[in-house]
């Protein structure tokens, strides 16, 4: 009899304990939809803005990609990137990697557009990811799930940008590190990687793979020589060029296709980071896995990645913060 209890005991805890537990899981993931109650047009609101100005900016899709990228590597997807330097903290912002991204004014139009139908409601980190699939969409290319719920960070580090994005100097280990440590594998390195089949980068980015690779002034081996010379005779004039910027897919650098990792397979990789996923067996296979199939496959495995790169270390539920000015932390 009392071993009866003891088990119906047992047995309750259990159940409640599954209670709580699938509660709390609820609570710490994201749903789709999640502003259908509190904001219902906050979507619409943010995909029609999206609509009407990037066909008129359409380089802005890129910026507004890679935007999203870079808040999620650092401190998770918290909007930690938009978050201004003060007097004494430098922010993600002004961060070597940061010093090409553009985009912080249009977010923050798109804030004060969804502020004004729902004060205080739709978080900056949730704008950042559903701006950033409505961008790529609007130029055609793949749509992916945005569940939300993303709650804004209080904390920007300049130096953590620095440590947690990958460097385009990268190898493979250090790359496949990186990636690991944010619960993505080398499947969606080289799919996400494809994210260079639209946008620009500064001859910095790569330039001592042109001038100075090993300290010799030589070139690096591994970049196709023909594109190479072109880029010093057009492009990245000389080593310490600062401005100019290069197509990362050159022939269509506005068209999400599979062209980055056509150019990959050539040995046109901008990036040592792009280079190294062509010259590592396991990577290379992927590429030609997508190559072999049609877009379309490309498109569904870029959205799978996408949105587990939009799940990494949110915030949810109490923590953190719905902030008033995606630059400014509310208090
Ligand atoms: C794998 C490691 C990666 C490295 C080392 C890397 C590095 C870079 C660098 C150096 C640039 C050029 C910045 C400039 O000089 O203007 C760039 C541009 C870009 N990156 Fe990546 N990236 C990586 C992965 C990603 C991922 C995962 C995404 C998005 C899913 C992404 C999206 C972009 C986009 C769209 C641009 C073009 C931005 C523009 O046109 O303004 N990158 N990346
Ligand atoms: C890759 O880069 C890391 C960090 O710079 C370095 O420690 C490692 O030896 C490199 N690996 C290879 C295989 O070159
Ligand atoms: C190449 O790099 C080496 C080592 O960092 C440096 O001493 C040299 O001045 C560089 N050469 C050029 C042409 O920039
Ligand atoms: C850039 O490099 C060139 C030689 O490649 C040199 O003449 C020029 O002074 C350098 N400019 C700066 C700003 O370092
Ligand atoms: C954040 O900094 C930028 C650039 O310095 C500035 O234009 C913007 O007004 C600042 N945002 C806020 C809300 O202070
Ligand atoms: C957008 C932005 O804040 N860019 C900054 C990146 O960092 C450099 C300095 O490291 C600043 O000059 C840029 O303004």
């Amino acid at each position: 009899m009392e071993s009866k209890m003891w088990n119906l005991g047992a047995k309750c805890l259990v159940i409640v304990c599954v209670m709580v537990c699938s509660l709390c899981h609820v609570k710490s993931d994201l749903e789709l939809g999640f502003y259908d109650k509190s904001c219902p047009n906050a979507e619409k609101i943010i995909h029609d803005y999206v609509k009407k100005h990037i066909p008129n900016a359409p380089s802005f899709a890129a910026a507004l990609l890679r935007m999203h990228f870079h808040d999620c590597f650092v401190r998770g997807c918290d909007a930690s990137v938009l978050i201004n330097s003060t007097a004494n903290n430098k922010a993600e912002k002004v961060a070597l990697p940061n010093q090409s991204l553009r985009g912080f004014d249009f977010l923050d139009r798109v804030k004060s557009v969804v502020e004004a139908e729902c004060p205080g409601v739709v978080s900056c980190a949730d704008i950042i990811a559903l701006v950033a699939r409505d961008a790529v969409v609007v130029i055609g290319g793949p749509y992916w799930n945005v569940p939300t719920g993303r709650r804004d960070g209080l904390i920007s580090k300049s130096r953590e940008a620095l440590n947690e994005l990958p460097a385009p100097t990268f190898n493979f280990s250090a790359l496949q590190a990186s990636f690991a440590s944010k619960g993505l594998n080398l499947f969606d390195l080289v799919v996400l990687s494809g994210a260079h089949t639209i946008g620009v980068s500064h001859c910095q980015a790569f330039s001592n793979r042109l001038y100075n690779f090993t300290g010799k002034g030589d070139q690096d081996p591994s970049l196709d020589s023909f594109y190479a010379a072109n880029l010093k005779k057009n492009k990245c004039k000389t080593a310490n060029d600062t401005t100019t910027i290069v197509e990362m897919d050159p022939g269509s650098f506005r068209t999400f296709d599979l062209g980055y990792h056509k150019h990959l397979l050539q040995r046109r990789g901008l990036f040592q980071s792009d280079a190294a996923l062509r010259t590592t067996p396991a990577t290379k296979s992927a590429i030609i896995q997508l190559l072999n199939n049609p877009l379309e496959v490309f498109f569904k495995e870029f959205a799978l990645s996408m949105e587990k790169m939009g799940r990494i270390g949110i915030k949810t539920g109490s923590a953190g913060e719905i902030r008033k000015h995606c630059a400014l932390v509310n208090h």
